[in-house]
């Protein structure tokens, strides 16, 4: 008799979903949502062969080798850049995102971010809120239009196409982008979408969309050089990661009027926002929520759990997870 596989969720979850892994393994959760140290992950980690992550633990070498037994590390998440991907392929460890699921979800919300941003939303609402709108004026708030205008997206996967098309088809955009490989042509006349190289994207564009995967390449892709190639009337939204933009460097660019205003959803170590972002009224900030639809939510986490169900041989796709980043290991 094989004695029952064991499995942590490291964060909390819709406790429904989590309850679908207890069909088929002995499950250590975390309903408390305590955040744990890497040396706390590590520990609760012991004895366990399967993962549900979200995004945020960092699942690197040192904690591969103090866990010999891991064989499944399953994200709750598209990115999964807090993964060393090299580091679990070499020890033959399964690793699954959620892409598609989140993919119109997260495109509403960087559209709405955008569009916040662009018509001064937050900001006029902090105002009447501060009890400061005594009386109406012609120029209040005034900001850049969105429809009509051109908008610029860097990274060009299933998410920034879905913003292309929401700019182009339903609100008369001008789309351009800018992407490590341009998409072929039947995929940009879908999105109404033209390839530009970055300093282009960066000249024109009025509304300019981060939605590139964080990697040691895309590190500071928008810094302080990039922030003043832009126009002073366009606006910045990052949806991506942390990282991918220079916080510091865009306060500043915010503060100096380099740029009309910003839309944040990711930050540099985050939770923490860094202290001038939160001092400059003309950026709107949320904390990580672009993908936070209930059906999406949901989604992502049973997608998490159909992947560690299969990654760990059982289920009905035992062997064949639905969405491995690293699928070379599932040949061996
Ligand atoms: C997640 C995300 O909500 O999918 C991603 O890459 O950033 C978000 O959708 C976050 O990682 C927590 O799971």
């Amino acid at each position: 008799e094989t004695a029952v596989q064991k499995v942590l969720v490291a964060r909390a979850a819709f406790p429904d979903i989590v309850d679908r892994l207890r069909a088929h393994f002995e499950v250590q959760d975390n309903p408390d949502d305590e955040v744990w140290s890497p040396e706390g992950l590590r520990n609760a980690l012991q004895g366990k062969v399967g993962l549900v992550a979200t995004g945020s633990e960092r699942i690197d070498e040192a904690l591969l080798a103090a866990n010999p037994q891991l064989k499944a590390v399953c994200n709750m998440a598209v990115g999964y850049n807090n993964i060393d991907v090299a580091a679990c392929t070499a020890r033959g460890i399964v690793v699954t995102n959620t892409p598609d699921v989140l993919t119109e979800t997260t495109a509403d919300f960087g559209f709405a971010l955008m569009m916040a941003a662009a018509r001064r939303i937050a900001e006029s609402e902090h105002y009447l809120r501060a009890g400061k709108w005594t009386k109406w004026r012609y120029d209040m708030f005034v900001g850049p239009d969105v429809h009509g205008a051109t908008l610029g997206i860097l990274g060009m996967g299933r998410i920034g196409q879905a913003i292309a098309r929401r700019g182009a088809h339903g609100f008369g955009m001008k789309v351009i982008y800018h992407n490590r490989s341009r998409l072929p042509e039947t995929t940009e006349a879908r999105c109404g979408a033209r390839y530009v190289d970055k300093a282009t994207l960066l000249r024109e564009a009025d509304h300019l969309v981060i939605v590139v995967p964080y990697s040691p390449s895309s590190h500071h892709a928008i810094g302080a050089v990039e922030l003043a190639q832009m126009k002073r009337t366009a606006t910045l939204t990052n949806i991506a990661r942390g990282g991918v933009v220079d916080d510091a460097a865009l306060a500043q660019a915010l503060r100096d009027g380099l740029i009309a205003a910003a839309g944040l959803d990711v930050f540099e170590g985050e939770p923490q926002v860094h202290p001038h972002l939160l001092t400059v009224p003309n950026v709107v900030l949320t904390p990580h929520i672009a993908s936070a639809s209930v059906a999406t939510r949901r989604a992502m986490a049973n997608l998490a759990v159909d992947n560690l169900i299969a990654a760990l041989g059982c289920g009905p796709d035992a062997g064949r997870p639905p969405t491995p980043v690293n699928p070379e290991v599932l040949k061996r």
